[in-house]
């Protein structure tokens, strides 16, 4: 692996790395993976050495990627406000026999999907010339509600110049503001560094008397708006664009399942949207003067939609490449499994559209908790001088690489039941796993709140 010299603007990949507690709890209500995939067992060590094989892919393919730290699992601080008491161990083996069901939600390593770790706008859509951080609520799952905070700090320790960045607090927990962050938020530019146009995709108003999804639609209206306003983005340059309420019961529980764009491209499946008319003109609107759109729209009968879903064909992230003239998609294995979207794929590349390429990235264990190789990155668009100002150890390079290849393979466990979360050995290795990761990454010595006492 040789070491890349990155120059000028460059959109940055933060990947959530996989953290020790990896497991398959059955925790998200709506996202067919992870209820068909409750109870198996899962294998930590192969989950994280898989997301950081994708990471050294994409940093090879001449992409900055960076990496965002796991939180500490079990979450002892909130067993603590739920009434448990004592040491760890003894909060945990109480929690345990009490209610195993809430250490599960207090255990999960989902902080890996880090499309959910926050909404980004890069500082040339902001009016003060800052990059702009909202950490999501993550408010509609119990288990991912925990998030915010600790994601604050780790994007507090990568972009650690408020001159440059601003990270907001989350937006308040109830459900009025819902939100998943960049899961459900999509930027369109021509290139990096100009203005772009910002695309919020919401599943409900919450203020409006709306009949309710069967499956819970995580992003509400209120929430985009609020994002939009504390980002200072020019109202002339955003879309508001609401989910088909029937691809998120079919199980996109965010719009990453079924749509994702780079540049001037967005690439949908037909039924991603509720009115894709009003959404196509909008986009066009707002990016009147800056660019023009391009779309490709997936058609249910190229690719029907519960397939769409199932092999997570959208959930690819979509790159301009350094040595590439078109896009190229990534998308997960299981794109390649299946039938439909695999012949969708051959179709695309040899057209004459905006996307050129597929790779096929295996991350099979997070797949099987439905995180596809989008939602395990956030994506950062950087000026030279962010990029110069971020925190380098948290920036994958060979050297950093093989460290945290070699760090998961001396702390991980190969396998990982979810009755396994109550064993307080598990909880000491991953803290001591944690604690030697803060050196690693530099994140100071009170990073974590076990290291803060
Ligand atoms: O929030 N799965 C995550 C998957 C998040 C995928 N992210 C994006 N689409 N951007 C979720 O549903 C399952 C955990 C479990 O069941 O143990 C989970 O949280």
């Amino acid at each position: 692996m040789n070491e890349v010299k990155f120059t000028g603007v460059s959109e940055a990949n933060y990947d959530g790395l996989i953290g020790p507690t990896h497991n398959y709890g059955g925790l998200s209500a709506g996202n067919l993976a992870s209820a068909t995939n409750a109870g198996l067992i899962a294998r930590p060590r192969e989950a994280a050495l898989q997301g950081l094989a994708k990471m050294k892919h994409m940093y090879d393919a001449g992409l900055v990627q960076g990496i965002l730290p796991p939180h500490a699992r079990p979450d002892v601080t909130q067993l603590r406000v739920m009434g448990f008491c004592g040491d760890d161990d003894t909060v945990l083996k109480t929690a345990w026999a009490v209610n195993p069901q809430l250490v599960r939600n207090m255990s999960s390593a989902s902080c890996m999907w880090a499309a959910n770790a926050a909404t980004v706008s890069p500082s040339a859509d902001c009016a003060d010339g800052r990059l702009h951080f909202t950490p999501a609520n993550l408010s509609t799952m119990l288990h991912r509600s925990i998030e915010s905070e600790q994601t604050g700090r780790a994007l507090k320790a990568a972009f650690n110049d408020p001159t440059m960045a601003v990270i907001h607090e989350a937006l308040p927990q109830q459900s009025t503001f819902a939100d998943e962050g960049a899961a459900n938020h999509v930027r369109l530019c021509d290139d990096q560094g100009e203005q772009g146009v910002e695309i919020f995709v919401y599943g409900r108003d919450a203020l409006a008397n709306e009949t309710s999804t069967q499956f819970p639609a995580r992003q509400t209206l209120q929430a985009c708006h609020i994002i939009a306003t504390r980002h200072e983005l020019d109202g002339e340059r955003i879309v508001f664009a609401k989910q088909n309420p029937e691809v998120i019961n079919a199980g996109a529980f965010h719009n990453d399942v079924v749509c994702v764009g780079a540049r001037r491209c967005l690439f949908y499946h037909e039924h991603a949207f509720e009115d894709t008319h009003a959404t196509l003109e909008a986009i066009r609107t707002a990016a009147d003067g800056l660019f023009a759109p391009q779309f490709v729209e997936v058609s249910n009968d190229d690719v029907p939609i519960n397939d769409a879903i199932k092999a997570y064909l959208f959930n690819s992230m979509l790159v301009q490449l350094p040595d590439r003239e078109r896009l190229t998609l990534i998308a997960p294995t299981e794109t390649e499994d299946n039938a439909y979207t695999k012949a969708y794929c051959e179709k695309l590349v040899s057209g004459n559209g905006p996307i050129g390429e597929v790779i096929f990235v295996d991350v099979r264990q997070s797949m099987r908790n439905g995180g596809g190789p989008a939602c395990l990155r956030l994506r950062v668009v950087l000026t030279e001088s962010e990029r110069a100002a971020a925190n380098q150890n948290m920036l994958i390079s060979p050297d950093s690489y093989e460290t945290l290849c070699k760090w998961v393979k001396s702390h991980y466990r190969e396998e990982l039941a979810p009755d396994d979360l109550g064993d307080p050995n598990l909880m000491h290795e991953s803290f001591t796993a944690l604690d030697e990761l803060t050196k690693i990454l530099n994140l100071g010595s009170d990073f974590y709140p076990f290291q803060r006492g």
